[in-house]
């Protein structure tokens, strides 16, 4: 049997298995689970994350405001779908009584390490590049060091330290609409100096993520591996389209990839992922999971424009990895 290796969630967002799907995961039947306008001020939430926090759910959103520029907002559930947003973005310090402002702030994953909890987005330092910031309470946040120079995109760090070092993977990417891109990993002692960086993934040969790919939701420790869901684009004479892939990692080497699925796992179909700001867009940005049931939650932006979810179960997921990986 394969398992989770970590907290049981009894209280996760969960939808059984429609009958007739075929597929390794579904979608929620009422996604999606925020929609346009959902705070004053912001047009769209998308490409978010949650946590489990004291009994209920916290998360770090995307928030598009009405400027176009999109800033981080913290948002808390009762139940991990019904969110309430706060109705300015988190305010950020430097640590010592100053205040840092960001010239935007997108695409926020959220982790939890040895009881603090760190947000990995997107920003400039000159170009884009990984940001990080941390709290402890969800009232101070910090911003730490980031990472990497630009251009850099898609920063998510696992759960744990391995061999007493945080891991990060992440993109390099250019300045603009990157037409490139593999997942890489970093390490680091202190959370200040990163290194040791190492080539994880490459964009396929598969058609549906040969133009790149980027790492999504924090990788969920299993006894098979880490489980990482990415994004995987391909480019059509109509633009991107942004699907959803899975592989299993070594669990003390994460670098080395033990299988990745050849297919893709959820692929713009719904409504609300083909259509919106951004049409053909999947993209995932963090996944609960339940350790008991082995019920795994994955939140994903839809076509820019909406906040989505989907389910799965780690034996179903891994089965179908490891049946269609090449
Ligand atoms: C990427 C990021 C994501 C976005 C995606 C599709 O480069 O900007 O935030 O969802 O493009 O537009």
């Amino acid at each position: 049997m394969i398992k989770i290796i970590g907290d049981n969630l009894p209280n996760i967002p969960w939808e059984n298995k429609p009958a007739h799907s075929q597929a390794p995961i579904w979608r929620y039947s009422k996604n999606p689970i925020v929609g346009r306008n959902p705070v004053e001020n912001v047009a769209r939430v998308f490409n978010s994350a949650l946590l489990p926090y004291n009994g209920e759910f916290i998360g770090v959103f995307r928030g598009e405001t009405n400027t176009g520029i999109p800033y981080l907002y913290l948002g808390r559930s009762k139940d991990g779908i019904k969110i309430t947003f706060d109705r300015l973005p988190i305010k950020v310090g430097d640590g010592n009584g100053g205040k840092v402002s960001f010239e935007y702030a997108y695409d926020p994953r959220l982790v939890e390490i040895e009881g603090v909890f760190y947000i990995v987005y997107c920003t400039s330092n000159h170009g884009p590049t990984v940001g990080m910031i941390k709290t402890t309470d969800f009232k101070y946040f910090e911003k730490l060091e980031s990472p990497f120079l630009p251009f850099n995109r898609n920063g998510v760090l696992f759960p744990r330290k391995i061999d007493g070092e945080y891991v990060l993977l992440s993109r390099p990417s250019d300045s603009s609409h990157t037409k490139f891109g593999d997942i890489f990993l970093s390490r680091s002692k202190d959370m200040v100096y990163w290194g040791k960086h190492r080539h994880v993934m490459e964009a396929g040969y598969e058609w549906w993520c040969n133009t790149k790919i980027g790492a999504g939701a924090n990788p969920i420790e299993t006894s098979e591996g880490w489980l990482l869901f990415f994004h995987g684009v391909t480019t059509t004479c109509n633009g991107f389209v942004y699907s959803m892939g899975a592989a299993l990692l070594d669990l003390n080497n994460p670098e080395k990839v033990l299988y990745r699925s050849a297919n893709f796992l959820l692929s713009p179909e719904a409504d609300y992922e083909v259509s919106g700001f951004t049409p053909n867009v999947v993209f995932p940005c963090s996944a609960l999971s339940d350790a008991q049931t082995g019920r795994i939650a994955i939140y994903y932006g839809g076509a820019d424009t909406v906040t989505s979810l989907a389910f799965t179960t780690v034996e179903e997921v891994i089965s179908y990895i490891k049946k269609y990986a090449r």
